[in-house]
This record gives C-alpha cells, sequence and structure tokens, in this order.
C-alpha cells in the first residue's frame, strides 16, 4: 500500500538546516530549476532537428543513439545508476533511504514521430531527470528510491504497435514477439537494437515499482483554451490499430474502360471517407484515422491493383470501440462487394481505455494545488506508456499545454513556464510518492 499525503512532502528525518523535520517542501523552498530543463530540451532536440525545427528521431536509429548515450550520462553525472532491458528500455535510478523499497518511476520516451516536436516525450523524460537534479542540489534523501524511464519505441511508427515496450513490460506481448516486429524495410526491432547496442541484458518486466508518474504535453487543445496550467490526467481513451490490404486489378489507364476497372486507389478512397464517418457518427467520444498507404508498384499509367494502408480508432469508452469495429467491417464488405475487389483489415493493436490509479492521481491533483497552479481533471486523447504501467503499477499523468494543441507536426510548441509548472508538480508528487528523509539544502 502506497503511503503519501496527497499534498506536499514532509521531511520525515532528523532536523536538518535550512528545513527541520515535519517541515513541508513547498514552492517557495524547492522548485525544479526552469533554466537547465529548458536546455535540455533544446540541447537534445539538436539529435534528428529538421530545418523546420522538429525532430525526427525515429525509434532504434540512428539519432535516438545519440539522444539515448546523451541520456546515459546525464544519468549516471547525476549519480543513478543506468540499466537496459532486453528491449533497450532504459532505467536510472536515484539511491533511496531504503534500498529494499521498490521505486517511484518517472519519465516517458525519447523517440519521435517522422515529423516530430521537441517536446512529445521529451518533456517527460528530461523534466524527470531535472527531478533528480533538483533532489541533488536540495541535498534530498528520499525514503525510497527513484527511478527515471526511457521507454522504447513509445511512437510506435517505425515498429508497431505504439507504447512497444511499455507494453511488453505489461505482459501484453512476449520480448520476443516484440523482438521479432519489422520495419518497412524488413529490419527487427533486435537487429536495430543491436545496430545501436542498446539490447540489454535485463529481463523485461522484471523491474518493480511502487508507483510511475508521467509528465507530457497534453497534445490537444483543452488547457491552453481554458487556460489552466495543469492537466490531472485520470482516463486515457482506447485505440485500435488495423492493417488494410485492397486487391484489385492493375490494368493499362488509357485501354480499360471504366466499368471494367477493379481500381484499389479508387477503393482506398472510399473506405477513408467511410472511416472518417464511421468516426462522425459516433462522435463525440471517438474519432478515426487513415495515416498510411503505399501502392504497390505504383505508376501515373496504370491503374492501381494492390495497395496496404493503416486505419485506426480511438475511444474513451471500450463499448464504443466495438461499434466502430464492427461499423467498419461492414463498411469494408459493402465497398468490397459493390466494387468487385478485395478488401481485408487485419485488427494488429487494440489498446483498452485507462483508468489511472486514484491515489497517484489525487497525489498528482493535491501537490498541483498546493503548488498553486491553475489545473483541471482530463482524459488523455493519445496513448502513452503511462497507459500501459496502469495495468500493472499504480499510475497517473501530468499533463501541462501545447502551443494551439498541434503536435506529432514539427510546429508542436509549449512555453518554458508550462513545461516548468508541470516539472514541479512532477518533482512535488515524486517526492510525496517517496517520501522525503532529509533536504538540508532545499531553502537556499
Ligand atoms: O499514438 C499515440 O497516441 C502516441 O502518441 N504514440
Ligand atoms: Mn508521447
Ligand atoms: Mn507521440
Amino acid at each position: 500500500m502506497l503511503q503519501c499525503n496527497y499534498g506536499m512532502a514532509a521531511i520525515s528525518g532528523g532536523t536538518q538546516p535550512g528545513l527541520s523535520k515535519g517541515m513541508t517542501l513547498t514552492k517557495s523552498n524547492l522548485q525544479i530549476d526552469s533554466a537547465r530543463l529548458w536546455n535540455a530540451i533544446h540541447e537534445t532536440a539538436k539529435f534528428g532537428g529538421t530545418p523546420k525545427g522538429g525532430v525526427r528521431r525515429l525509434t532504434l536509429g540512428a539519432e535516438d543513439k545519440q539522444v539515448r548515450d546523451w541520456f546515459r550520462d546525464a544519468c549516471e553525472a547525476a549519480g543513478c545508476t543506468v540499466s537496459v532491458d532486453a528491449l533497450g528500455t532504459m532505467f536510472a535510478v536515484r539511491p533511496g533511504h531504503d534500498m529494499s523499497k521498490p521505486p517511484i518511476g518517472i519519465g516517458s520516451h525519447l523517440d519521435t514521430q517522422p515529423t516530430g516536436g521537441k517536446f512529445d516525450g521529451v518533456l517527460g523524460t528530461l523534466a524527470a531527470l531535472e527531478v533528480i537534479r533538483s533532489m541533488n542540489d536540495a541535498g534530498i534523501e528520499t525514503e525510497a528510491p527513484v527511478c527515471i524511464c526511457n521507454w522504447t519505441n513509445e511512437e510506435g511508427s517505425r515498429f508497431a504497435p505504439a507504447m512497444m515496450a511499455s507494453a511488453a513490460y505489461a505482459g501484453e506481448y512476449t520480448t520476443d514477439d516484440i523482438l521479432s516486429r519489422k520495419d518497412n524495410d524488413g529490419i527487427t526491432v533486435a537487429e536495430a537494437l543491436d545496430t545501436i547496442s542498446y539490447r540489454g541484458i535485463e529481463p523485461v518486466g522484471t523491474r518493480k515499482f511502487a508507483a510511475f508518474v508521467e509528465l507530457h504535453i497534453e497534445q490537444g487543445p483543452l488547457l491552453e483554451a481554458e487556460e489552466k496550467t495543469i492537466g490531472v490526467v485520470d482516463l486515457g481513451q482506447g485505440i485500435v490499430w488495423y492493417n488494410g490490404t485492397i486487391s484489385g486489378f492493375a490494368s493499362h489507364a488509357g485501354t480499360t474502360p471504366m466499368p471494367l476497372r477493379r481500381d484499389a486507389l479508387a477503393t482506398f478512397a472510399e473506405v477513408v471517407l467511410a472511416v472518417e464517418k464511421i468516426a462522425k457518427d459516433h462522435g463525440p467520444n471517438a474519432v478515426g484515422t487513415i495515416g498510411e498507404v503505399a501502392i504497390d508498384n505504383p505508376s501515373r499509367n496504370v491503374i492501381a491493383g494492390d495497395l496496404k494502408f493503416s486505419a485506426e480508432f480511438r475511444s474513451p469508452e471500450s463499448a464504443t470501440m466495438d461499434k466502430l469495429d464492427s461499423a467498419l467491417q461492414s463498411a469494408v464488405k459493402d465497398i468490397s462487394t459493390r466494387r468487385k475487389v478485395n478488401i481485408a483489415i487485419d485488427q494488429i493493436w487494440r489498446k483498452e481505455p485507462t483508468v489511472f490509479n486514484t491515489e497517484i492521481v489525487k497525489a498528482v491533483e493535491g501537490a498541483t494545488k498546493q503548488l498553486g497552479y491553475s489545473y483541471r481533471r482530463i482524459t488523455s486523447g493519445a496513448g502513452h506508456d503511462a497507459c500501459n504501467l496502469a495495468g500493472v503499477m499504480p499510475a497517473a499523468m501530468i499533463f501541462v499545454p501545447c502551443k494551439d494543441g498541434i503536435s506529432h507536426n514539427e510546429l508542436e510548441d509549449a512555453t518554458q513556464a508550462d513545461c516548468t509548472a508541470g516539472a514541479n508538480v512532477l518533482l512535488h508528487t515524486t517526492l510525496a510518492l517517496a517520501g522525503v528523509v532529509s533536504a538540508p539544502k532545499a531553502n537556499t
């Protein structure tokens, strides 16, 4: 049973210069170093930085290795012991007074979308490092250890599924299954891990935590629109992913009469509009997207014969996910019959909606209130590693606004003030959960 006072961490150890036993750590005597966090975010953005100011750092690629090496060096310099598991997830442990206690996990991911931004995943991982650095500055000894996590392949863009390593940690996939997953070039996860020398020996899922807290940008418009600094995340919506193939008949663009065509691309166009209509028909608690399509051997004067595509639906309600799925299956059947073109839809991943742990949510909310930040409860529209971890440990999330709610786009942006606020909430939530033995320099 996790003991915490939901609000601020109280000094439980002996008397200390600056702060004495029983005093609480608040905004006035303990904050993160805002400039140091902001510099870290912008320093790491160079690993895969794009001319438009975004970041292209696909999981397990050369740029991911660069940021991993930077992260490992920074964690070791902050006094952490860094380990890597069999799927490349990195764990940096700051010792606590009682090392027999399971650590409080904090962190997120450092991989990005192909046209990603500087903050998605990065804020949560580097804010966790800043929490450790701030604890060091204040001379804080926590009761339980604290462990920063950098989860491999949260984005799912190069290898499916998304939140891949945390899903394996939660027991949703075997390590061997994930190691065999291939990218579009036929490279396996195992080969990619070996190429960047991040295939660790620690078995996946063996490292236990008392709780996990993830800071992340909202990636949506609500906090900014309502002028709230913090989102206390209590729910995460469910996600279902599909791989689709359409098999028509390739033939000459000039000589094939329209009624005789079995055009895979025109068929695909109907599927795209069907996904959009199904999501709208089940709104507002549903969204649907087709993000990828690839025609086999495309040629401007050949009617497309075969193509592959991705599709996904999301909803905070499992029952709605079921309805979306059956609506898609019947729409595809209708289009296929009418056009005499074969369409196959294969569900490759389903993540049920997440209900975050009440106690950890209250700890986040308590720290937010004590720090005096405006906030609201919020449901996460995006998937996160914390959503997988919530299935196997007490977990919750902290959101901060991002500009115009934009994410998975090179324009992704956030303010230093909001990132600092989020990191302060992460710091004080972590201390409330880990317990504080002493904080001799917290007041300086
Ligand atoms: O897809 C997601 O929600 C996450 O950004 N990987
Ligand atoms: Mn993310
Ligand atoms: Mn993302």
